[in-house]
């Protein structure tokens, strides 16, 4: 029988899957998405991120890993699937992981043991999980492994930070952890599922609050005519303060979703619920201080302006949620077309007047906005110097560059 079935092959099923079929666990990865199937099947990898194609080839080697677009029979599986927000509620929409769960009991074992990775809000386990495999009339071991490796370097994060484990049991718990230790080299801290459920939720709201702090004091200092940059630079030399970094706005499927599964199951949560309207206001701030930019400079017209980097952050090609598509969309409210973008890790075309070539988008255009800060940009920040340059990243020193 297969050890596990990875249900959702996507940015964090698939190199988790990969991490365990590499540490001689036979592995079953199995999508909805056929052609994802197909396409890895053939050996096509659906993203990029350092080091996955060398574990794909070596999972691949060792003939650990197959993949289907079925559930499989296994003793343990664990479920990566996308877990988005409902707009209006804000709750967690746990859909697709109910969807996963009961396709699971369709071919699953008795005795088998579900670890649900994707981000839940608290008590989503207990409320749409449990009654499912109740309900199977199989003994089913629940478990919660929620995943933490940030993009751009999930490889070494998948085997160096520390995991959470939260089960039922004192035995699940152990069991789970040691499947885990068969790559994971950080600590494996055991505990209860609601825990670990509102321990994962709580990490990225932290990360969402200090973001949005960074933010309003820009927007403060942008008052002033004070540097907000040096401000931090200076109040972090203090050995309890460590302010993160204003920017754009935040963006991607973790740290911009996972406090609305708090505020929609906690709606008196305010500190946290302003924090995430602090960082969604952050497109619509870039876009008035571009207009401000352009009138001080008698720049009238959009297309003389590029925006740098459509991705949601810098070195990745993650375009979800990404806040250039959202200053975009503001544009486009405002009837105002013509903007010039181009990122180097988004080869499709996304968005209007995308380039592909940064000297050709560089040639068309008078007035620069670095929306991220991709290593492309820092490393030929030259080629910038008889633009405007707006950098809302902090990574330009050219003088006479304007800053958030
Ligand atoms: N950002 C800022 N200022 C900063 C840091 C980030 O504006 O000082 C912006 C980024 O540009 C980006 C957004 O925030 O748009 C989020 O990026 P990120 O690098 O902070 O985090 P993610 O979303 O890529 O990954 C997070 C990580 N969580 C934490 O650091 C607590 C990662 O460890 C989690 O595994 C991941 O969420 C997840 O999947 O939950």
């Amino acid at each position: 029988m297969n050890d596990l079935n990875v249900v959702g092959l996507g940015y964090i099923g698939l190199p988790t899957a990969l991490m365990f079929a590499s540490h001689d666990v036979n592995v079953v990865g199995s999508d909805i998405d056929v052609t994802r199937v197909e396409n890895l099947q053939k050996g096509e990898i659906p993203f990029d991120e350092e080091g996955l194609q060398e574990l794909y080839d070596y999972a691949q080697t060792r003939k650990m890993i197959r993949f289907t677009s079925e559930c499989q029979s296994a003793r343990n599986y664990i479920v990566a699937v996308p877990t988005p927000y409902d707009n209006l509620t804000k709750k967690v929409d746990a859909s697709y992981v109910v969807a996963s769960v009961k396709s699971i009991m369709q071919v699953c074992p008795d005795e088998t043991t579900i670890i649900i990775e994707s981000t839940i809000a608290p008590g989503t386990i207990d409320k749409f999980i449990r009654p499912i495999a109740s309900l199977s009339g199989k003994t089913i071991h629940l478990a919660h492994a929620p995943e933490r490796i940030i993009p751009g370097k999930m490889i070494y994060e998948l085997n160096h930070n520390s995991r959470i484990i939260g089960a039922d049991d004192k035995e699940t718990r152990q069991n789970v952890g040691l499947l885990y230790s068969s790559f994971c080299k950080g600590e494996i801290v055991l505990t209860d599922i609601r825990t670990a459920e509102m321990t994962k939720v709580v990490e990225n709201t932290y990360r969402d609050i200090n973001i949005a702090f960074a933010n309003e004091l820009a927007k403060i200092c942008l008052k002033e005519g004070m540097d907000v940059y040096e401000i931090i630079r200076i109040a972090n030399k203090h050995p309890r303060v460590s302010i993160l970094a204003p920017g754009p706005g935040v963006g991607g499927h973790c740290i911009a979703v996972d406090p609305w599964f708090l505020v929609g199951q906690y709606p008196d949560a305010q500190l946290i619920r302003q924090a995430r309207l602090v960082n969604d206001s952050m497109p619509a701030l870039v876009l008035s201080r571009l207009e401000d930019i352009m009138k001080a400079n008698k720049l009238e017209a959009m297309s003389q302006v590029g925006l740098y980097g459509l991705t949601y952050k810098e070195n990745v090609n993650d375009t979800r949620l990404s806040p250039t598509i959202q200053l975009l969309s503001l544009c486009e409210e405002k009837c105002k077309s013509g903007l010039k973008v181009y990122d180097p890790y988004v080869t499709t075309d996304l968005v209007d007047n995308q380039y592909h070539n940064l000297d050709d988008f560089l040639r068309d255009v008078a007035l620069v906005v670095i929306m991220v800060a991709h290593d492309e940009i820092s490393n030929n920040i030259y080629k910038l110097s008889n633009k405007i340059i707006f950098d809302t990243r902090n990574i330009c020193t050219i003088p006479g560059t304007y800053k958030l």
